[in-house]
């Protein structure tokens, strides 16, 4: 796919309508793709030496806005709001969107302001699985000459699942995408052994969170170890590289030169014996330069419990083919089409971060920006995008462990059984007490104890108002049959007051906390026929 000749032109427009401004304001959305786009936006600016302020909003606040800049830029929201009613003559309009929008191509020609949208729906691309708002803002940093910007437009599309439904990349996210590629910031693995916490998470633990099927696996630790025993992947030992082991000899731990060599756990007592003795003696024994000390020391770091992102490719194929058995025993037949797609995709590796961070993998990153939208600490998040890797990364690092805490803490108070309440269609929860920006990654994690042939929902209050926030989360093997619940949850919740929207597996609403038996109902009824096993 190549960018429309319309469009094209719109982004030439865009920069002319950046560079004659020199009063701008940027509104963006609160999640990863939102604070991403901000942060290409912002990023743009800066190099533009255009002063601006910034923005993370909801989209509730948008109706009606009061403008009071020369240009006002609207990013990953917009389209769908009415955002100009207070628009006069002085105050120009940018809109870089990839949802519905409200007005058409034309609407621009009636107005006595620029009114610049871009909307890839405008031009026939569809803005769920070809182009999302990183990468809208990132086509308009290319204009100017910043590619080197791809990476945060490949980051945005993976915390706005454009990638979901195939495991890949297409569309306009694949121009982003090859552009990260050849800049040398994204490795990208094709059809990847694909498990969350790639980087960061101890194997056996990444496998315990398996809960589109309940498997053996699936919130059972000792499971998952047996598994990886099973299969022979020694889940606590690392891999040694070939300078690491010369250094290793010396000490008399043989390594097979040139090979990767798996320490045994007597290795490694020994490592950390000749390390104790030299901290204790406090000098280096003759057989050891300081170099050679040096990458004893970080090879004694580097040993750590094993990730996904270590596994060799036997090892992967090993657990691929061991998780395809476990989930055939489960399902039924006509769902053995999409059991590919739910345990390979691509997986993408940010190649400047450092090995050990949870930077490094593109869906850990962007849990990390979603974790502080969720925390109103949007801007922290942005400072790390624009390349801050010190006190903005320590407060990130504050703000992921924050926010496991809080959703730890929130699980408990509905994770033993008894509160979820399962009917014909559905299982649904009473999440009171947690937080509404909370509720849907809570939601998500309920399911791997429930029901997972059916939808759960969790319902939560919204302090000193009337109204409930609704989140749904479904095993991908649901939406992969054709059900979005998204477009679902949008028709039940306006048929009670409400409003809502989202992904075909992940989305949400608000509805008035009088109507919460009335919605249930309906959606139960509402899934009448759809939900079949
Ligand atoms: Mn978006």
């Amino acid at each position: 796919m190549k960018i429309p000749t319309l469009m094209s032109e719109q982004y030439r427009q865009a920069k002319e309508l950046i560079e004659k401004s020199s009063s701008i304001k940027v509104y963006s959305h609160i999640d990863c793709d939102g604070i991403c786009s901000g942060a290409i936006l912002s990023t743009i600016l800066d190099r533009q030496k255009k002063p601006h302020d910034i923005d993370f909003v909801n989209l509730d606040v948008l109706d009606d806005i009061e403008l009071d800049h020369e240009l006002t830029i609207f990013s990953d929201l917009g389209s769908g709001q009415r955002i100009d009613t207070n628009a006069s003559k002085d105050n120009n309009i940018l809109i870089l969107d990839h949802h519905p929008p409200l007005r058409d191509l034309d609407y621009k020609d009636k107005k006595d302001f620029t009114y610049l949208e871009i909307n890839p729906i405008h031009h026939g691309i569809d803005g769920s699985y070809y182009v999302c708002g990183g990468g809208l803002c990132y086509f308009l940093a290319k204009e100017f000459g910043y590619s080197d910007l791809s990476w945060i437009g490949v980051l945005s599309a993976i915390g706005d699942m454009q990638n979901t439904h195939s495991g890949h990349f297409e569309g306009l996210n694949e121009i982003i995408q090859e552009d990260a590629v050849n800049e040398g910031y994204l490795d990208l693995i094709k059809n990847d052994l694909n498990i969350y916490g790639r980087n960061t998470r101890e194997l056996f633990i990444a496998l315990s969170y398996f809960s589109d099927v309940k498997l053996p696996i699936t919130n059972n630790q000792n499971e998952s170890k047996a598994l990886l025993d099973e299969l022979g992947i020694d889940s606590t030992l690392h891999r040694v590289m070939p300078e690491e082991a010369e250094v290793l000899e010396k000490i008399g731990i043989l390594c097979e030169a040139g090979k990767d060599y798996t320490l045994t756990r007597q290795d490694r007592a020994m490592l950390n014996k000749e390390l104790d003795s030299i901290k204790a003696a406090q000098t280096l024994p003759p057989y050891l330069s300081k170099d050679e000390f040096m990458i004893l020391f970080q090879t004694h770091k580097r040993i750590r419990r094993k990730t996904l992102s270590d596994l060799t490719n036997e090892e992967k194929g090993k657990l691929y083919n061991a998780l395809n058995r476990m989930i055939i025993n489960e399902v039924p037949p006509k769902y053995y089409e999409h059991i590919q797609k739910i345990l390979i995709g691509d997986s993408y590796t940010f190649l400047l971060e450092d090995p050990a961070s949870f930077l490094r993998d593109g869906a850990e990153f962007s849990t990390a920006m979603n974790a502080c939208g969720r925390n109103h600490e949007e801007k922290i998040a942005m400072e790390v995008l624009k390349g801050n890797r010190d006190w903005a990364l320590v407060e990130l690092e504050e703000i992921s462990r924050k926010h496991r805490y809080n959703l730890a803490t929130s699980m408990e108070k509905v994770a033993n059984g008894d509160k979820i309440i399962e009917l014909e269609n559905l299982q649904y929860f009473d999440g009171t007490g947690i937080k509404p920006e909370i509720v849907g990654t809570i939601t998500g994690m309920i399911l791997g104890y429930c029901n997972w042939r059916k939808p759960i929902i969790g319902f939560t209050q919204i302090e000193d108002s009337d109204g409930l926030k609704v989140s749904l989360r479904c095993s991908r093997f649901l939406s992969y049959d054709g059900i979005h619940f998204g477009n679902i949850i949008r028709q039940v919740s306006s048929q009670v007051g409400g409003s809502g929207g989202g992904h075909a597996m992940a989305c949400g609403a608000y509805i008035p906390l009088s109507k919460k038996d009335e919605f249930i109902q309906k959606f139960n009824i509402s899934l009448n026929g759809k939900i079949s096993m």
